[in-house]
């Protein structure tokens, strides 16, 4: 009896676009363990997408439902594809991210930052509570464990509760080719009761995560330091690993409110930030383009490459503070020595429960109330490091022969 509703909607035919990333990925498996063969998937880069629409508009079957996730298209395609929809096109567009806001003005268009228990979302969490709503999708444990894992990468949440699986789950959608991730998933989610690496996805991650330590650790000594707007940007030039070099260029450096990273060839531009009180997502809508307040992306422009690249080519790089020593400490009460470029050394010492620093044997004006903030002081304004032992017992000896 109802055999004919039934068999319109086995027929649906999908289209689905989404981002390039772990997160767009994830939509795409949601929707192939969805709809099987009866959907299209094309990942795009945040540029590429506005193309695919069009293509959509043009070219497709105009009964295909377009189901847009992880990404959000210009002024031109929302009006296209308004007057798609008020046709009688069936279009749905899920995003999370919070410059993608105002598409909630359209009945196609979902965009939630957060979800009914104030957690942040991401595109895959979207499409499969969407799937789940409309019958598309039988859960299962894999699936919500597999979903979760891609929610707390995107969302950053994996750090702060260190799940490291979720940090192991985008690198290997880094190591493998896409289809072949794809493949990989839906294999896994369609067989297993849970979500697990098998043995040889956890001996290839282990040689990856060694790999990506020793690039991110060549990456902190070239950083270079530029002031702009009153904010301080560290720069360094990469074409991989952007999350996790932003954010550990940031945990060594945090007193630049936040990372640039540029992809020379590929004319982008990544930023990052680990300050709750810097929103990366209006650096990077500055030049045109959006994201997160942690995490955002633009096309170079030639302004930004007269800040980030001209600017910065004759700098010397950033110095790491030194590690392991075991004289020269941060809020030592002996004093903690820092060298500058030019060999200008500087300690900061408590007195009084205040902090002062010295330069050159110096006291210079300025009274800190915490360690802290001495600190940043010297490393935004004469880009400082932190001395080895062996200078700072030098410094001391000298100190002494002196008086
Ligand atoms: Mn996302």
């Amino acid at each position: 009896m109802a055999s004919t509703d039934t068999r319109s909607e086995v027929n649906e035919m999908y289209k689905l676009l989404s981002h390039n990333d772990l997160d767009g990925v994830g939509c795409g498996i949601l929707a192939k363990i969805a709809f099987d063969n009866q959907v299209q998937v094309r990942y795009n880069s945040i540029g590429s997408l506005n193309r695919e629409v069009e293509y959509f508009l043009e070219n497709d079957q105009n009964d295909t439902f377009l189901l847009i996730t992880d990404l959000s298209v210009n002024e031109e395609n929302e009006k296209k594809l308004q007057t798609f929809y008020q046709g009688g096109g069936k279009v749905q567009l899920l995003d999370h991210h919070k410059t993608a806001l105002h598409f909630n003005e359209y009945e196609w268009g979902s965009v939630k930052v957060e979800d009914e228990q104030n957690r942040l979302t991401s595109a895959t969490s979207l499409l499969y509570q969407y799937l789940l709503s409309n019958n598309h999708i039988t859960p299962s444990k894999a699936i919500d464990e597999f979903v979760e894992l891609v929610r707390q990468y995107d969302t950053w949440e994996w750090e702060r509760n260190n799940n490291l699986q979720a940090k192991r789950l985008n690198t290997l959608f880094f190591l493998i080719s896409i289809d072949e991730f794809v493949d990989k998933m839906i294999n896994k989610l369609s067989s297993d009761e849970h979500f697990e690496f098998d043995t040889f996805e956890k001996q290839i991650l282990e040689m990856e995560e060694q790999k990506i330590e020793r690039y991110i650790n060549r990456k902190k000594r070239q950083v270079t330091q530029v002031e702009l707007n009153n904010k301080y940007a560290g720069v360094v030039y990469a074409e991989s690993y952007h999350s996790e070099l932003g954010n550990e260029l940031g945990k060594e450096y945090p007193h630049l409110d936040y990372i640039v990273i540029l992809n020379i060839s590929g004319k982008r531009m990544g930023f990052r930030t680990i300050h709750d009180d810097v929103d990366v997502s209006e650096i990077a809508g500055y030049y045109g383009g959006g994201g997160h307040e942690k995490a955002s992306g633009a096309t170079m422009t030639d302004e930004a490459f007269k800040q980030f690249v001209i600017e910065t080519f004759q700098q010397e790089h950033l110095r790491e503070d030194a590690k392991r020593n075991r004289f020269n400490q941060k809020q030592s009460s002996f004093g903690t020595l820092y060298r500058n470029q030019k060999n200008d050394k500087f300690l900061i010492y408590p007195t009084n429960e205040k902090w002062k620093v010295e330069r050159n044997n110096h006291d210079m004006e300025q009274i800190y109330t915490n360690f802290e903030d001495a600190e940043r002081f010297l490393k935004r304004n004469e880009q400082v490091w932190m001395e080895r032992d062996d200078a700072f017992v030098q410094y001391l000896m000298e100190q002494v022969k002196g008086q």
